[in-house]
């Protein structure tokens, strides 16, 4: 988009923001992609050799936890050396606007908006900084710090799992319900570097749109959300995020 096409796509968004009562923010792997996380599927999605969905599934668990926790060891290194963007700073600071008016959900497991300070945070796909037990059930934050390949829990000393949502596995249903709750009562949905093709996180851009949500949009290029967006902003999220911030004024 030519930067005349962003100047009137920003001030068409503040415009709708300006008047909103309930925000509701989806965030993908984009808006962490200029921290220095990888996103999912601009790489060639695998590591070491393995395809992702070996390692990040109930099927790999299964097949090797050990390989399985050092894929998630790997991941908390990476996040363990990055920090919070523009783009994430920019999101704390419309919360501070809309205060408890404002949620933020993200698939993102990096834990970079909670770090920024978001507070509002529904982390719909978990967190690299959380483990479960499959044990006694508990769910405990282990920071970002490498484990061992097979860590065993502190209550009950049963066997840890990453507490990350796997594909074919459900979402938490406090959680998720939550995320859906928001989604229905915005007035604006913010959907921020999202690829929008997993499910249930993309359908929450149509269902916020059924009810009436201003959707706008936020990436490098159009994805399977732009078709209910009413304003597409296409460029870095760390930049376009904050040059929205300034013109809500
Ligand atoms: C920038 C940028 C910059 C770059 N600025 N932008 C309905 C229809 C079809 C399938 C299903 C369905 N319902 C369920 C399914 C199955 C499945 C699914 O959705 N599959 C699809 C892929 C087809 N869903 C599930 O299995 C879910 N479970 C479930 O629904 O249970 C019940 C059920 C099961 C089975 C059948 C039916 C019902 C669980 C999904 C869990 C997802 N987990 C993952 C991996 C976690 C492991 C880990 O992290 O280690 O979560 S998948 C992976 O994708 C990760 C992400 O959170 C998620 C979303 O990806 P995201 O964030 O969008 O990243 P990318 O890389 O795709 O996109 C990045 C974007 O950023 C791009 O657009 C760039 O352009 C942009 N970008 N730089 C702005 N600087
Ligand atoms: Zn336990």
């Amino acid at each position: 988009m030519t930067a005349e096409e962003l100047e009137t796509a920003l001030e068409r968004a503040a415009r709708w923001l300006r008047v909103s009562e309930r925000v509701c923010v989806l965030t993908g792997a984009g808006v962490s992609a200029e921290s220095g996380v990888p996103t999912f599927r601009a790489s060639d999605g695998l590591w070491e050799g393995h395809r992702i969905e070996d390692v990040a599934s109930p099927e790999g668990w299964d097949r090797n936890p050990a390989l399985v926790w050092n894929f998630y060891n790997a991941r908390r290194a990476n996040v363990a050396t990055v920090k919070p963007n523009p783009g994430h700073f920019a999101l704390v600071a419309m919360e501070d606007r809309w205060d408890d008016r404002f949620c933020l959900v993200t698939q993102n497991v990096d834990g970079l908006h909670l770090e920024a300070g978001s507070v509002n945070v529904l982390e719909i796909h978990g967190s690299l900084r959380k483990t479960r037990c499959l044990g006694c059930g508990a769910v405990a934050n282990c920071g970002i710090e490498p484990l061992s390949d097979t860590p065993d829990c502190s209550v009950c000393g049963g066997r840890l799992r990453p507490h990350i949502v796997w594909f074919g596995e459900g979402l938490d249903d406090d959680v998720w319900m939550k995320a859906l709750e928001s989604a229905d009562q915005c007035d604006t949905l913010l959907v921020v570097g999202t690829s929008a093709v997993v499910h249930p996180a993309a359908s929450l851009v149509p269902i916020a749109r059924r009810k009436g949500a201003t959707v706008i949009e936020f990436n490098l290029t159009p994805t399977d959300a732009s078709v209910y967006a009413d304003v597409g902003l296409y460029g870095p999220s760390g930049v376009i995020l904050p040059k929205l911030l300034q013109r809500l004024g």
